[in-house]
């Protein structure tokens, strides 16, 4: 028997209720939900990117590619964005798939667009960005999206997937072939999102339209963030936002002491002043506050 190559992949309602997401996701390591915001919300960040996505240079390597722009900063410079980054549906999902973390945090915000002419770019896992480090095959570090603000179409440099990559026994990420890739083409304004386990790239852009993403990537609160959000989003700013957008940015501790501020204070007295918010560590934000290990920590020391 052959095996059954995927020739197209899942795409579920933006009406699938989260947790039904968050099986597919844990199955298939991607899925697509269509249509989860209207266009008119696509030209809203269009309009308050485009002066900075104008502006964006080319990447210097092919990696990030050499006529592909990568637009950061996008809680800073479009109030749209923070809307998609706190969606219900993104965010949600994001939460539940690294529930088996103390906190989920904001790991990079960007505008991807791949210009016509664009190469491939290599197979990767998302993960790989942690220095290469070997996390165990059934611990989930990130959850990731790709929200369609352009068309999405496979002539146009669609994201590639490799289906079953995501899998405990897959092979390295550079032992994978373009012909195992499936393009996932989707219609602006739905999202796919994604492991930090599945092999996947941008797609070579033989079209001439630019095709633009908006890379929101969430990940397990206690490794290093890609974006640094404090240095991104000037304090002035920062001021301005809602608590769950500042936890998410890093305004937070993303376990027991990781990121405490000045004395082992809530990181979110450093934005709203002394009075704000409890002084330390809110325990109930533990994924697992029963867990021998933190009991151990706060109830052993005589
Ligand atoms: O632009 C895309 O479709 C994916 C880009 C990507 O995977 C990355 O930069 O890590
Ligand atoms: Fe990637």
């Amino acid at each position: 028997m052959t095996a059954r190559v995927a020739t197209e992949l899942h795409h579920v309602p933006s009406t699938t209720p989260i947790e039904t997401i968050v099986e597919y996701l844990r199955r298939d390591g991607y899925v697509i939900v269509d249509n989860v915001v209207s266009p008119e919300t696509m030209d809203t960040v269009q309009s308050e990117l485009a002066p900075y996505l104008d502006a964006t240079p080319s990447g210097y390597n092919p990696m990030i590619g050499k006529k592909t722009r990568r637009t950061g900063a996008l809680i800073a410079r479009s109030p749209e964005c923070r809307n998609l980054i706190q969606h219900p549906l993104a965010l949600g999902v994001a939460r539940s798939f690294l529930g088996h973390a103390s906190a989920v945090q904001l790991n990079l915000t960007q505008v991807i667009s791949i210009d016509p002419g664009e190469s491939a770019q290599a197979l990767h896992r998302d993960q790989s960005a942690w220095d290469f480090f070997p996390f165990p095959e059934d611990y989930q570090v990130q959850c990731n999206t790709l929200w369609a603000m352009s068309d999405y179409t496979a002539e146009m440099g669609a994201t590639r997937i490799v289906p079953g990559s995501h899998l405990p026994g897959s092979r390295p990420q550079n032992q994978y072939s373009d012909e195992e890739c499936v393009q996932a083409e989707m219609e602006r304004g739905s999202v796919l999102l994604y492991s930090g386990k599945i092999v996947h790239s941008g797609g070579a852009n033989r079209s001439v339209d630019t095709r633009a993403a908006i890379n929101i990537n969430y990940s397990v609160g206690w490794v290093r963030q890609e974006e640094n959000q404090y240095l991104s989003v000037p304090l002035e700013v920062a001021r301005t936002l809602d608590d769950e957008l500042l936890g998410l940015m890093g305004y937070q501790e993303g376990a027991f002491a990781m990121g405490y501020f000045r004395d082992f204070e809530n990181p979110l007295r450093a934005v709203r002043g002394d009075d704000y918010v409890e002084y330390g560590f809110d325990e109930s934000t533990l994924a697992d506050s029963s867990s021998s290990s933190f009991s151990y920590f706060i109830e052993s020391s005589k």
